[in-house]
């Protein structure tokens, strides 16, 4: 299996996110995917720098003004007179709604993310375009034959939204790859989320829509992050009806119940007859992550990827979250080991 991975995710480093009423270093922090890379060049994959994708491929599913803040956004903080890395404080909630977007950066910032645990520092756009080209380049193999792809993707994309960033997220890798698949001919394109958290980001991109089905299994958004996106009852809109199911589970689920949600959502997937898959990958689901509560042991991650298997489908395998930063390659590697059987 090739891997797409840039060295520019290195880039997004030194912010702080709030966490239970404090700044501490981010948990999604650079040496992930320095575990990981070390993990899939041990078990012989090839990895390799991502294509020159332009800054349009971004547009296929990201809002214009969206990309440009971020792109934008640290060298309008430096023109303010600060430094370091940036945090909102204010955000658009449901009474202070009406769609407008300040000029200035703490209210343009607000208004374009959903919470304060995902900071933009200096080189935060270069590692996320980055990111976001890895999951293209990992899409256009898997276009041009390959039977499955692994983009390491770093800062990870779940949860960033049309217009939207938050939850470590800024662009939706895994989404820019669904789409491309859709652009190179596939009709029928999968998303099935592994994560720990709600792919709210995925959800959202894909709410109305038929050809591409969005499927996700979690943690319940009654007590786990990002708490109001992921219940049972969102299926889509519009032309989209279906088209999205919900698995959430509880805080300490573990394989036995996880793996029926997982046959659930196959069978979900299975019925939709999809012409290839992208898998979110998080494994953030594991025992030993640090802000997460499943019970997945290392060993249960080759079975995960021996089970997403089964649908016979060209296959994207895309990096989302695991902050359990010593085992997260061993489990990500599993996955796509025992995918590859
Ligand atoms: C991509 C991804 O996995 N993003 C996750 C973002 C989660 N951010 C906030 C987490 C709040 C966690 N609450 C911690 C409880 C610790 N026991
Ligand atoms: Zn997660």
């Amino acid at each position: 299996m090739k891997v797409a991975h840039s060295p520019l995710h290195a880039r997004h480093d030194g912010g702080k996110e709030l966490h239970r009423g404090e700044l501490v270093p981010c948990f999604e922090m650079p040496v992930r995917a320095d575990y990981i890379l070390k993990a899939v060049e041990r078990v012989g994959f090839e990895v390799r720098e991502p294509r020159p994708f332009p800054l349009e491929s971004l547009l296929r599913v990201h809002d214009a003004g969206f990309v440009e803040f971020l792109r934008t956004a640290h060298e309008q903080w430096r023109a303010a007179g600060k430094e370091g890395f940036m945090l909102p404080s204010g955000f658009p909630a449901r009474a202070l709604r009406r769609d407008h977007i300040p000029s200035g950066i703490n209210g343009r910032m607000g208004y374009y993310a959903f919470d304060a645990s995902t900071p933009i520092v200096e080189g935060t756009w270069e590692a996320a375009f980055a990111a976001a080209r890895c999951a293209l380049t990992a899409a256009e193999w898997v276009a041009e034959g390959d039977k499955s792809a692994y983009a390491l993707c770093r800062p990870p994309g779940h949860h960033a939204g049309h217009s939207v960033y938050g939850g470590y997220c800024f662009l939706n890798n895994a989404a820019l790859a669904a789409q491309h698949l859709r652009d190179r001919g596939f009709a029928r394109v999968a998303v099935l989320d592994v994560d720990y958290h709600h792919g709210n980001g995925t959800q959202d991109i894909f709410w109305e829509r038929s050809d591409v089905l969005f499927v996700s299994i979690h943690g319940t958004p009654e007590t786990e992050y990002p708490y109001f996106l992921g219940y049972a009852d969102e299926r889509g809109a519009g032309a989209g009806e279906g088209y999205t199911r919900n698995f959430p589970l509880p805080r300490g689920t573990t394989w036995a119940e996880y793996s029926a949600a997982l046959g659930a959502a196959m069978d979900v997937l299975g019925g939709f007859s999809p012409d290839a898959l992208v898998v979110s990958l998080g494994v953030d689901t594991y025992e030993g992550d640090p802000i997460s509560s499943f019970k997945l042991s290392t060993h249960h991650y080759p079975l995960m990827g021996q089970r997403l298997a089964g649908l016979k489908v060209p296959t994207v395998f895309v990096q989302e979250g695991g902050y359990a930063v010593e085992d997260i390659g061993t489990n990500v590697a599993g996955v796509l080991e025992g995918f590859l059987g």
